[in-house]
């Protein structure tokens, strides 16, 4: 009995050890840390502020906390991604991660400062890092307050890394958490290969694997993405009196230091029926896939194509997931892809589908 007692005590006192080990392995970066709130716009546009401000943590050389994606609640960067996979490119750490485990011993409470982009001639007192939506809850969730504000008027390249460090240096300011992402939007072209670097989570893979081979028992299918809905029919309205190049994330498929090609169409922003049947049509025709899976925000169209390729026998899917991010993994996994070049939701596919050189095309172009 003694002896038997003496067992467990002996294995409680070694697991209380090796928990205590496991915490002090997680390494403290003597370079700090940077969060940032992705507070701008839906799945695609966060994805693009992501990139840039990966890329940025590595130029300031501070492990990133990776934010948690913003939707009605903070969704944890590891329930669609790998965390793991970052670390080919960087040093990060989840932000739930950090919140649990360091946060109280390098970033105590009392110490949380936010930072803020602003013009020089702006008071401090517009510096709110937790005002509205969803920046209260972002940090929130992650129970972070603030007690003091800091603006800056730097950029985020690399010829402003060294001012970054001479204002804010690490032992000073461990922690940078920004109101913003450090980054622009539509994102910098040469950012886009960081892409390579976000694999999706198992528990996505699953549902893709499975609806591959409910919708199309595992054969070919062409994805196509109808981008819709009101907000973007009105988005789109007016878009050739701006005559750019550049509106939101069409620099995907115009390039901007060519003088050759067109600015942004109407047709390109917000391409009709016929649009959208021609080029299926051409698509269907050269590939010969038949299967065809729809992702909109809106309408479908699948009576138009069923009835328009009646003669290629199209079987066309929609899925209308509850997540929209499973249509992303859906159209990232196709054989042959047709988006939106003005949508970033567009934009993460093309990036992902560009690493593994499968094929894509938009709306509006000749091909
Ligand atoms: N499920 C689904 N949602 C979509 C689709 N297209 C747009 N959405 C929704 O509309 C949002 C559009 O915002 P965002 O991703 O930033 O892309 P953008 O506005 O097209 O540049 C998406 O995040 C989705 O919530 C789609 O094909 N499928
Ligand atoms: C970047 O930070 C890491 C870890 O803190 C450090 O080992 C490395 O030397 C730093 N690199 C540069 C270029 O300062
Ligand atoms: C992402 O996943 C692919 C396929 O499983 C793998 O080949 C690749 O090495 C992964 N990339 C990273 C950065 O982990
Ligand atoms: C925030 O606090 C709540 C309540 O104490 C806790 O359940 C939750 O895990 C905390 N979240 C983080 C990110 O630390
Ligand atoms: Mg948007």
């Amino acid at each position: 009995m003694n002896f038997y007692l003496f067992g467990i005590i002996i294995i409680s006192l070694s697991f209380v050890i090796q928990v205590k080990t496991e915490q002090e392995l997680q390494d403290i970066d003597p370079n700090g840390y940077i969060i940032f709130c992705l507070c701008m716009g839906r799945f695609g546009n966060q994805a693009e502020h992501f990139l840039g401000g990966l890329a940025f943590a590595k130029l300031i050389n501070r492990t990133l906390i990776v934010p948690p994606w913003r939707t009605f609640k903070n969704i944890p960067y590891s329930e669609w991604f790998q965390i793991e996979s970052l670390r080919s490119y960087h040093r990060v750490i989840d932000a739930q991660d950090f919140m649990e485990n360091l946060a109280s011993q390098i970033w105590p409470p009392e110490s949380r400062i936010g930072f803020c982009w602003l013009p020089v001639d702006r008071p401090k007192s517009e510096c709110q890092m937790k005002e509205g939506n969803p920046f209260e809850s972002f940090w929130n969730e992650l129970n972070v307050s603030f007690v003091d504000t800091i603006t800056y008027q730097l950029n985020y390249d690399e010829y402003s890394i060294h001012q970054w460090q001479q204002l804010f240096p690490a032992d000073h300011y461990p922690v940078l958490a920004l109101k913003g992402a450090p980054a622009s939007f539509p994102m910098l072209a040469q950012y886009r290969q960081l892409q390579k670097y976000m694999n999706w989570s198992e528990q996505i893979m699953n549902e893709v694997r499975q609806h591959q081979k409910q919708l199309f028992n595992n054969k070919p299918y062409i994805g196509i993405h109808l981008r819709n809905n009101i907000d973007w029919e009105r988005s789109c309205a007016d878009v050739e009196s701006f005559k750019t190049r550049s509106y939101m994330a069409s620099p995907q498929c115009l390039d901007l230091s060519s003088s050759t090609h067109t600015y942004v169409t109407h047709k390109i922003c917000y391409p009709s029926d016929d649009e959208i049947l021609r080029l299926l049509k051409n698509i269907i025709l050269r590939t010969r896939i038949h299967n065809i899976y729809v992702a909109t925000d809106k309408r479908p169209m699948i009576k138009e194509i069923e009835e328009h390729l009646a003669a290629q026998h199209v079987h066309v899917k929609h899925l209308d997931p509850w997540l929209p991010v499973i249509d992303v993994a859906m159209l990232t996994h196709a054989n042959y892809f047709i988006g939106n070049c003005v949508s970033s939701f567009t934009s993460f596919v093309k990036r992902a589908r560009d690493v593994y050189d499968l094929p894509s095309a938009f709306w509006g172009f000749s091909n």
